[in-house]
Parts: structure tokens; sequence; C-alpha cells
């Protein structure tokens, strides 16, 4: 059975990278702080209360209801539902270092792509194991990554309840590499810890076998600032809901331009041919 390396939050960021350019993914210990997981799950209970397993059948199309099953309840578009989110967890300073390590070769600016909760439910299976930049396959897979993943445990995490399978070192692999049962990993971990992967991993949400014990995490996200994200973060949190936010929170979600123009590229996601903040700033918008 492979293994996952594990390091504190806190440990250097470059000690963090090491890891991560090795293994592809790395669990980090003491991610969340006790005050911000109690805040967030306290956000989060009534939002899951009212969550229906399998989004009551609603999904974009028959792969999708499959990839995430029925026993899952989900809480999406979190960047617009909870304060905890936008104002600690999306500018998680891990992101900020790992996305600036791995991303910035890629783009000039990278915006949250999912901030999505998956309360994995008894009887839920494993998800088909994959890699979550598949999701843009028209990209040629020579631009190397694109994407940054995590999920965050909201509470404890065991192989019984569904904790994320990984398969370390497969962002090495060829892309049609197909990994054996003992190449996978499960990423056990307490609440508050996560684990932090490279978007070419392949990975899992786990197989939940318990009998009554429901597995909350959240997947996060971030990628170029050039891509079209998973959720549309404008629509999640439109102008009321970022005008007061800090200004990193806006640009993580996507509400500067995404400025090229120095390294050859070009500006987007302009309105009136400037930067939405600029708008938001002036009343405009
Ligand atoms: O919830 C998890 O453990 C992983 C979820 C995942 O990989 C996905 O939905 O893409
Ligand atoms: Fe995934």
């Amino acid at each position: 059975m492979a293994t996952l390396d594990r390091l504190p939050a806190a440990a250097p960021a470059a000690d963090i990278s090491a890891v991560l350019k090795r293994d592809g993914a790395v669990i980090l210990e003491d991610f969340l702080d006790p005050a911000l997981l109690a805040d967030f799950n306290r956000e989060l209970d009534p939002l899951l209360a009212a969550a229906r397993p399998g989004n009551d059948g609603q999904f974009v199309n028959p792969l999708v209801a499959a990839f995430y099953g029925d026993r899952v309840r989900h809480v999406t578009g979190l960047a617009g539902k909870s304060p905890a989110f936008v104002e600690q967890v999306l500018v998680h300073p891990v992101y900020e270092s790992v996305a600036r390590e791995f991303l910035s070769a890629t783009c000039e600016q990278h915006v949250l792509n999912l901030g999505h909760v998956m309360d994995r439910g008894p009887g839920a299976d494993r998800q088909i194991l994959h890699r979550d930049q598949q999701v843009w396959h028209h990209i040629p897979k020579s631009v190397g990554e694109i994407q940054i993943s995590s999920v965050v445990a909201l509470a404890d995490f065991t192989a019984e309840n569904g904790a994320t399978a990984v398969v370390p070192g497969s962002h090495t692999w060829p892309w049609d590499r197909r990994a054996e049962e003992h190449e996978v990993a499960v990423a056990e971990m307490p609440a508050g810890s996560a684990v932090v992967y490279l978007g070419s991993v392949i990975h899992a949400g786990g197989a939940n076998t318990t009998e009554d014990v429901w597995r909350r995490g959240i997947h996060v996200s971030f990628c170029a600032g050039w891509l079209r994200t998973e959720e549309n973060q404008y629509l999640v949190a439109g102008p009321d809901r970022v005008r007061d936010l800090p200004e990193r929170a806006r640009e993580l979600l996507g509400y500067t331009v995404h400025d090229g123009i120095l390294t050859g590229g070009g500006y987007l996601g302009t309105v009136e041919l400037v930067s939405p903040d600029l708008l938001l700033d002036a009343g405009r918008l």
C-alpha cells in the first residue's frame, strides 16, 4: 500500500513544494486552526442539513451523476455562501505559496476553480480514479501544471468513511497509465488537515463503508486564470458579494484582469476595457 508524506501546514513553503514536486501530493496537518474549523462547520451545518444526497438527481449529465453517486451531500459555490471560506480558506497562505510555485509558469494570475463541500455518506462508492486537470482535456499535456487541488478534512478522514484515495508520483506518469491498487494511498487525517495535490495527480473520493459515519470534506482548487472554471465564480459570488472583500479575495474570484501583455499574451476578463475591480470601487458595477 502506498503512503503520503505528512508535514505541518506551517512548514516552510520550500519543504511543502519539495514533497509536491516529488510525490504530487502531501498531507498538511493543522491546515485549519480549531476555531476556524468550528466556525466553518457551524456555517455548513444548516446548508448540509438542507442538502439532499445525490443532489436530488440534478447533475449536468448522467456521467457526472455516476461520478458523484447518490450517497453524497453537496454544498457548492462556497465563495458565495460561507464568510469563513472567503475570508480565511480562499486566501490561505499555503494555497498562495503552492500556487505561486506551481502555476506561475503557466499563468499571470490563478483563480478559484471550486469551493465544493462533499459529505460522503454511508454506502458511497469510490469515485473513478481521475486527474482533476482532465476537465480541460483540450489543453496539451506539455503545458504543465494548470491546477492545484486539495481536499480539506472537516471531520476525521478514515479509510472506512471515504478518505480521499491518492496515487503518489502519478503526476510524472504517462497520461494513459492506470494505477494498480497497491499504488493507491489513503489520505487518513484528522479534521482540520488537508491533502494538497497537483491537478495531474490520480486520485478519487474514497468509498464509505461505514453504517453511519459521514465524511465531511471540502474540495478546493485553483487554476490558471485564463481557464474556464468548473464553478462559475462570477455568478456564485456576484458584484454585491465581492464589493467589500479584500483585494486578494477579489483577485482569486476573477474580478481583476488576467494581464498577459508583458509575457506576450493579452488581457482577459475586462468590463468596459478595464479591470472589473476598478468599476466595483467606482460604484459602477
Ligand atoms: O472528496 C474527495 O475526497 C475527492 C473529490 C474529488 O476528487 C472530486 O470531486 O474531483
Ligand atoms: Fe478529483
